[in-house]
């Protein structure tokens, strides 16, 4: 055994060199992909422009303009406008363009929620840019998640919102369906830590 394991040893070291030899190859390409994606990873800002329409609660809400992701600042920027329709009347009882200035952690990606002050209820536009290979925008559009206006979507808000569970009130109703339910619960996680944009 003693015998052995100087042997078992040696032959070991004797591959090393092989293993190497083998090995290089594959470093050298890692390094060249390397080297290959770090102009890419210093292209970190990205702009996106958008313009499209939600129907919602006899309203149909117009989301346009352009905004820009900073993905190593952690930052978004650009501007919105937001206009509001009655559908009913024909009316537009809302229309504004708001400067969109905004850190994000990395945890909720490049997320914000606008806070449209319709009345009875204030409408929400849950807001988020995926950036990438391509830059595209994704909007929602409910009554705010933000019950208690404080500017934070937090656990004060989906607790009003689970007290009210079941029940037909109004404002907990965000996706004004009818009944508050798990549709409600779930949008508030989904902006749950966004920051939140009063309009
Ligand atoms: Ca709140």
């Amino acid at each position: 055994m003693t015998e052995q394991l100087p042997k078992f040893l040696n032959c070991r070291n004797d591959s090393e060199p092989e293993q190497w030899k083998m090995k290089s190859p594959i470093l050298v390409l890692a390094l060249l992909a390397l080297a290959g994606l770090a102009p890419a990873a210093q292209a970190s800002t990205q702009t996106t422009t958008f313009n499209k329409s939600f129907s919602f609660d006899n309203l149909t809400v117009t989301v346009s303009g352009t905004i820009t992701v900073d993905t190593t600042a952690q930052t978004i920027s650009g501007s919105v406008t937001v206009t509001v329709v009655n559908d009913t009347s024909g009316k537009t009882i809302f229309s504004q363009t708001i400067p969109i200035n905004l850190s994000f952690n990395t945890n909720n990606g490049a997320r914000f929620v606008l806070e449209v002050p319709t009345f009875p209820t204030s409408l929400a536009i849950s807001s988020s840019v995926t950036s990438g290979s391509t830059t595209s925008t994704n909007f929602g559009v409910s009554k705010t998640p933000d019950i208690n206006h404080d500017g934070v979507i937090n656990i004060v808000d989906l607790t009003s919102i689970a007290a009210h569970f079941g029940t037909s009130n109004s404002a907990a109703d965000l996706t004004s369906d009818g009944t508050v339910n798990i549709q409600d619960l779930t949008l508030v996680a989904i902006d749950f830590g966004d920051p939140v944009v009063f309009v």
